[in-house]
């Protein structure tokens, strides 16, 4: 079901099929498993605990680039196009309560629809956090959209304005659509806690959670 969180944070709980959670988590394996390996990005020179590997672009301190270079120098792989059609159907699903007049403003292209160019894959043991923060490194407005697999988590969204209150906690599970736009883009946001032994059978992952971001980062080179 539908829970907009705030304008344009729109959840919508169980929006993927345990069989398509299991088959993100076996992709996000393979994924983990290519030319660059997940690693904890540093943020104000400490490794963060979430362990991250990309597809299209590569985050690296703030900035996006073909090669990881701060890893092994690898190309990062493709976004497969399958993968940024789940992004445009998800965008669209999401926001197909706003009226087109006023979502347009929330895309870069004229058609209104969401084109990834990057997915951040990122895996949390379950001690792992991710401390309050804005999404402002991509070069576009567009949506981003999450996926979340595995064990659930306490998410927090704020506001655009700084990293305290007010926020509203909401648990995020296995197979829920989180997208962020429009008003909503460039809320502070972080995960709280990760909440242990909560992962449906049906993704197939024992331990910890995936949170897949599909972005359009807008870069070009
Ligand atoms: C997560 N991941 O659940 C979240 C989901 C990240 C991250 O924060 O940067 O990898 S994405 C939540 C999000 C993305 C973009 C904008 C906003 C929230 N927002 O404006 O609130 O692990
Ligand atoms: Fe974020």
């Amino acid at each position: 079901q539908r829970q907009v969180i705030a304008t344009g944070a729109v959840l919508l709980r169980n929006w993927l099929t345990p069989e398509q959670q299991r088959y993100l988590v076996n992709k996000f394996r393979q994924w983990a498993a290519g030319p660059v390996p997940p690693r904890r990005p540093l943020i104000y020179g400490k490794p963060m605990s979430v362990q991250s590997v990309s597809l299209g672009w590569h985050w690296q301190n703030y900035a996006y680039s073909r090669i990881a270079s701060d890893v092994n120098g690898a190309p990062v792989l493709p976004m497969p196009e399958w993968l940024i059609e789940v992004g445009t159907k998800a965008a669209a699903d999401a926001f197909a309560e706003y009226p087109a007049s006023a979502s347009a403003r929330w895309y870069t292209r004229e058609d209104n629809r969401f084109v990834a160019d990057s997915a951040l894959l990122n895996y949390y043991s379950p001690t792992a956090k991710m401390g309050m923060h804005q999404d402002k490194e991509e070069s576009t407005n567009d949506p981003v959209v999450s996926f979340s697999l595995g064990d659930s988590c306490t998410f927090r969204f704020g506001n655009t304005e700084s990293r305290n209150r007010p926020y509203q906690d909401v648990q995020l599970n296995s197979g829920d659509l989180f997208v962020f736009g429009g008003p909503s883009r460039y809320a502070y946001h972080g995960v709280v806690k990760i909440i242990p032994n909560t992962s449906p059978k049906h993704c197939d992952l024992a331990v910890g959670r995936i949170n897949i971001t599909l972005r359009n980062i807008g870069a070009t080179h």
